[in-house]
């Protein structure tokens, strides 16, 4: 792919433009997954050190009882949605036993990516037949607003992985908030959190060994190259990682290692790092249990239900609307 004209910028072009030029400079994680991120991303879930994964995993395996229960008190049909699916291993745990339960209930995966919903589309085809899925690839609440008033079923809106852990605290209310408003009384959100834990632990899933977070964090940059032109030499930066226990977040940086610059064609800039100079790249916020409450609360939502995995690594969250109880 050509460098595209400042003349006709794009989002993505406007939003490198935005970040290089604040002080301290920052990129935005939301860019990660390109086709070479997504498939560093699974290696990432594949790391013995990235227990999220494998935390909720189990929570989906150990309690699927328990959660098709939650989701089906009080409806006899559900419309089960589930907000950037990936690659649906987690998901393929409550449809099996869905099916088997004889539940009344279709899926709708959406995803901003049409090769991540065709990919799991047709996985999903030939594992469950019988299923139905109503695929939708664009903006979560365009969607989500275009699917208000299509059915009398219970909506089941699913946000799994920890993925509103890229989100600082006002843009993750004003997401559920958002949520909210795309949804009636009856609807629930099953939100996947990853918990506070021991510092190392969380550490060494963002710094792992072998480097694929590096990878990862260095691909944003060359999606810059290759998308936008630009001039960056992914030798000259580290991946740097930090946890800070106060405020709960993990923090990956990228680090000029000398002075040097950096031209970005499509944006027509040329921009200085010092040496040592970081590049702010992804927060991933972990939570407390009062914590998800207060968020729950502060977005319009109570908590119905909550699932722990043994060792109170993870949450998955099932929320409903605010003085509405079932
Ligand atoms: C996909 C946002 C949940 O923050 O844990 C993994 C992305 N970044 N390793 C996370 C990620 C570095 C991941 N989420």
């Amino acid at each position: 792919m050509t460098a595209k004209k400042s003349t006709e910028m794009s989002v993505f072009g406007v939003d490198v433009l935005e970040g290089l030029s604040s002080t301290p400079k920052h990129l935005s994680s939301r860019y990660f997954y390109d086709d070479e991120g997504s498939r560093l991303f699974m290696e990432i879930m594949k790391l013995p050190e990235y227990y999220l994964t494998k935390a909720e995993f189990r929570i989906f395996s150990e309690q699927t009882r328990e959660i098709f229960e939650s989701f089906t008190s009080g409806a006899d049909s559900i419309d089960l949605i589930e907000l950037g699916a990936g690659d649906g291993v987690k998901t393929a745990v409550l449809i099996r036993y869905f099916l088997e339960r004889g539940l009344n209930f279709n899926y709708s995966p959406i995803d901003i990516s049409q090769q991540a919903n065709d990919a799991l589309t047709s996985r999903f085809h030939s594992e469950f037949p019988s299923l139905t899925i109503n695929p939708h690839t664009g903006d979560y609440f365009k969607i989500l607003g275009s699917l208000k008033d299509g059915s009398d079923r219970r909506k089941v809106v699913m946000f799994l992985g920890s993925n509103i852990g890229n989100f600082h605290r006002d843009s993750a209310i004003n997401f559920f908030r958002e949520l909210r408003q795309s949804l009636s009384e009856q609807d629930r959100v099953f939100v996947g959190f990853d918990m506070q834990k021991d510092p190392r632990v969380i550490l060494s899933a963002y710094d792992d060994p072998t480097g694929v977070t590096a990878k990862f964090n260095l691909n944003l940059l060359t999606r810059i190259n290759r998308e936008l032109g630009g001039t960056f030499d992914t030798s000259k930066f580290s991946h740097y990682a930090h946890y800070r226990p106060i405020e709960c977040a993990a923090r990956s940086f990228l680090i000029s290692r000398e002075r040097q610059t950096v031209t970005i064609e499509a944006i027509d800039r040329t921009f200085l790092f010092e040496q040592w100079e970081p590049i702010f790249m992804e927060i991933s916020q972990k939570y407390t249990r009062t914590m998800i409450e207060e968020m729950a609360g502060d977005s319009g939502f109570e908590i119905e239900a909550d699932f722990f995995d043994g060792v109170n690594f993870y949450n998955n969250s099932l929320w409903r609307p605010k003085g509405h109880a079932a």
